[in-house]
Formats: C-alpha cells, structure tokens, sequence
C-alpha cells in the first residue's frame, strides 16, 4: 500500500506548523505500506492547482491529510468537506475569498472516507483526547480536504481521504494562554491514525 500523507507550512504568523511536524516525524515505512509526505502551501489557488497532480501522479491507496486548528484543545478527525472557500484571514498569497465554490459546479459537500469513529477510539484508547469535527471551516484546510475528495470522485479512484486537525503545540502559546498538545503527542497521533486506517 501506499499512503499519501500531508501537513501544511506555517501561517497567521507562526514559525512552525504542528501538522508539519507530525508528517516530517513519520517513519516512511509504516506497518509495510510506504509513506509519501507533501508540504501544502497555505494558498486555496495553489492546493487546488497542485493537489490533483500529486494524487494523479501518487495514485495513492490513501490521502491523510493534516492541518493545524489553533484553538481546538484535541485532535478532530473530520467528517465533512464542503464546497466553499471563506475567510476573513488572507492566506499566503494575501487571498481571501468570500463565499466562493472550491470547484464550480463540483457537489456542495463530501463525506471523508476514512474511518472516522475508528480512528478517534484509537486515539483515545492511546490516552490522547480526540473527537469528531462536523466542520472543517472554510479556510484553506477545507479546500484541501474538498480538492483531495473531489479529485478521486473525478478520477474514479479507490483511494480513501480523511483529514485530521491537530491543536496548537506548546511551543506556540507559551505566551498566549490557548489550548495545546506536546509536539510528539500529535505526531504519535498522526502515526496511530495513518496505523489505524491502513489496518481496515
Ligand atoms: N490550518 C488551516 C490551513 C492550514 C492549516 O494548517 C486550516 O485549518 O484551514
């Protein structure tokens, strides 16, 4: 097998982006699938330029996606990707859509499939708090996960896609009072998730 696992790079003014770090920490063997890792760009134009191609070029048995959630106290593994881009915070590129599709005429939404709840029963049944997001927002991590999804219904692929959000590492909030994780509690956790999809 082979698994397509992504974090993003730093934004909002962060040096470091914990999803990232999770990835970059990942053995590139797991359990004998083998492990690909892409830094995303935090860009809605270039993920929905350059994801389609990877996953194209990859044809991976499955896509895991991550991305920081500053502000969510555990780790979510989320449900759902809609067709909308948002935001009121630019992105890397000082973009910022409003209200606008991720890919005309594409479905208004798509179920990650991944599974989800075994997922989240793993994660805490290693003593790490996590739980099911509903929503992924309408920022770039939303575009990614709806790219990714989008991208295997066009192509008529296998592959499964899920996305998991992970809180803010230490490191980040020393001084800012927000909710966060040890750095290598969230890479266990991405570890144990990538471990818990590949096993079903
Ligand atoms: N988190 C952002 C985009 C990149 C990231 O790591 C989000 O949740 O949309």
């Amino acid at each position: 097998m082979k698994v397509l696992v992504t974090g993003f790079e730093p934004f909002g003014g962060e040096r470091i982006n914990p999803s990232w770090e999770a990835v970059k920490a990942l053995s590139p063997e797991l359990d004998g699938s083998r492990v690909v890792k892409v830094q995303l760009p935090v860009s809605f134009n270039r993920v929905r330029e350059i994801l389609p191609g990877i996953i194209a070029r990859e044809r991976p048995d499955l896509v895991l996606l991550t991305g920081q959630a500053g502000g969510r106290p555990n780790i979510t593994v989320e449900r759902v990707a809609i067709n909308v881009m948002d935001s009121e915070m630019p992105d890397n590129d000082g973009f910022k859509p409003e209200d606008e599709p991720v890919f005309e005429g594409a479905p208004s939404a798509y179920f990650a499939t991944i599974p989800i709840k075994r997922v989240v029963k793993t994660l805490r049944g290693a003593g790490i708090p996590a739980g099911i997001s509903n929503s992924a927002g309408t920022y770039v991590c939303n575009t990614a996960m709806f790219t990714a999804l989008h991208t295997i219904a066009v192509e008529g692929m296998k592959t499964r896609v899920g996305f998991i959000h992970v809180p803010y590492s230490h490191g980040q909030v020393l001084d800012k009072g927000r909710p966060s994780m040890a750095q290598e509690t969230i890479n266990r956790a991405v570890e144990l998730a990538v471990r818990a999809i590949i096993s079903t």
